[in-house]
């Protein structure tokens, strides 16, 4: 049975006493051209004022003086200006939490979810500020040593996208911050607030840290598409972590190629998962509802391919559709809801059209419908779509980034890998099998060809710890853990002579 909530509330004056408590003045609420809305209604919230080209140019270069007297300050007090910034994320973790919800849809506990994420990325970055290593390597002359050691980048531009509206930015600037960079953040206009919010704190922060903290360490960009694009050519931005739209991707990619800078890219995702016959159906069930119907199915990680053992089809597709049947959806406020909204009509009408181009190739659609259209008109909730594929058609290959699942059937472990990995996207992936042989051979090498790859649990909500990104139209760049942090700085090899003599490499001999 469908379940949806009565009226939403308004979510516009919350905003504004939100904001107020996380430090934002009302004055820059009013006044601009940039309409910011709430998905939960679609009413109007605040109008920003944007920032033009020329000063989008003039605040990177603010940016980069701020780098070279941020790259002095030794990397462990970096450090504590992440850890205060931690702590102001801690202090004011509800508020934060509550607009992320107000300003793109998520649900309470995902709204939370995120900013946890930041906490835990500052953390994280905390302990990093300490563990900077480069290694000692051996060298082939005697009385000399061979190291590696990590500087400072500079500019890292950040360009943020609507669904994870602060949690992208923190993954990149608190490695940033440590790793002796200033960061100029481009948020999604869709969600400019947040951002606003953020950078309020990290103000505060800055302002406990003292005047080590040079101003336009961290500088925020609201505007549209240009400012992105002034991020993209100014030559002192030697690194540009941008999540988005693999159409994005292509067009900010080639230009930071062109200038020889770096590129972090984190693009679509069409992430599968495999539910073998060993699989245990309880847990599967719970895996499969929460990556695919959770964050309204806007995660760049949301399972969007699932393939399901001939021997199990029938017992598991009644329970997953019952499943999405009752799953409740609306005001992601609301107590026990677990669906939000759509951000904006643009998201609703690209699902619109996957489900009849879907229906078209022949599939079997339940649920996808619009729903609680006359609470709110401006506001676009609908029930997650299940949809029942022959086989692997086109619309199956593409992402669209809303709550749609296509189902399809598999015979043997080998043609579900090779259907998994037939999609330009190579984001996130899982399998569920209890089978020690499939589950290793699923994270091998000749396995899921995706950065991320799991068992047992769904491809979405990875933790901070693990390097973030995917392969082939994913873009292949990693944010947040293990390593990471080494696209942020640059790397010099070092080798030093302590002996009288100068013996050249390789033998050569050049005696003058
Ligand atoms: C994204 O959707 O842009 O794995 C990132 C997850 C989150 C990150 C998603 N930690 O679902």
């Amino acid at each position: 049975m469908t379940q949806q909530n009565s009226v939403p509330a308004s979510a516009a004056s919350e905003t504004a006493g939100l904001l107020a408590r996380l430090g934002v003045p009302a004055s820059v609420l009013t006044g601009g051209s940039l309409v910011a809305r709430s998905p939960i209604t679609g009413e109007e919230t605040a109008r920003l004022k944007e920032v033009s080209p020329a000063e989008a140019k003039a605040a990177i270069d603010k940016a980069h003086e701020a780098f070279l007297a941020w790259r002095k300050v030794p990397a462990p007090r970096r450090g504590e200006l992440v850890r205060l910034l931690g702590e102001e994320l801690r202090a004011h973790k509800a508020e934060l939490g509550r607009l992320v919800t107000l300003e793109a849809g998520k649900v309470t506990s995902e709204g939370l979810g995120e900013v946890q994420e930041m906490i835990d990325i500052c953390d994280y970055a905390v302990g990093l500020s300490r563990q900077l290593f480069g290694l000692t390597i051996a060298t082939e002359r005697s009385e000399h040593r061979m190291m590696e050691t990590w500087h400072p980048l500079g500019v890292v531009g950040v360009i943020s996208a609507f669904n994870f509206p602060v949690a992208v930015w923190s993954w990149n600037a608190a490695l940033a911050f440590v790793c002796g960079d200033s960061v100029v953040w481009k948020p999604s206009e869709k969600t400019p607030l947040t951002a606003i919010a953020v950078q309020a704190l990290f103000e505060k922060a800055a302002a406990k840290f003292g005047p080590e903290a040079p101003a336009g360490l961290s500088t925020l960009l609201i505007g549209g598409r240009e400012i992105g694009e002034a991020l993209v050519d100014h030559p002192k931005v030697p690194l540009v972590s941008a999540t988005g739209s693999t159409a994005m991707g292509r067009q900010v990619g080639p230009k930071l190629a062109q200038r020889f800078a770096r590129a972090v890219l984190e693009l679509g995702g069409n992430n599968a998962a495999i539910i073998t016959p060993s699989a245990d159906l309880d847990l599967t069930l719970r895996g499969v509802a929460f990556a695919a119907m959770g964050t309204a199915g806007q995660r760049c990680t949301t399972l969007r391919r699932l393939f399901v053992h001939e021997s199990v089809y029938d017992a598991f597709l009644p329970r997953l559709k019952a499943a999405y049947g009752s799953v409740t959806v609306g005001d992601p406020r609301a107590e026990g809801v677990l669906v939000g909204p759509l951000i904006d009509q643009g998201a609703y009408l690209a699902m619109q059209k996957a489900l009849v181009d879907a229906r078209d190739a022949g599939g079997v659609i339940t649920g996808g419908e619009r729903v609680s259209a006359d609470a709110a008109d401006g506001a676009f909730y609908v029930r997650p779509a299940l949809v029942e594929m022959g086989r692997q058609a086109d619309v199956v290959l593409r992402e669209t980034f809303a709550p749609i699942l296509y189902v399809m059937k598999y015979s043997t472990f080998e043609e579900a890998v090779a259907l998994q990995n037939d999609a330009p996207q190579g984001l996130s992936s899982s399998v569920f099998t209890n089978d020690m042989r499939e589950a290793e051979r699923f994270i091998s090498g000749e396995g899921s060809d995706c950065g991320i790859a799991n068992v047992n649990i769904g491809p979405s909500g990875a933790e901070i710890g693990g390097a973030f990104g995917g392969e082939k139209e994913t873009g292949g760049g990693r944010e947040a853990g293990s390593d990471s942090w080494k696209a942020y700085m640059r790397r010099a090899t070092n080798t030093l002579n302590y002996g009288k003599t100068l013996p050249l490499a390789q033998g050569v001999k050049f005696d003058v």
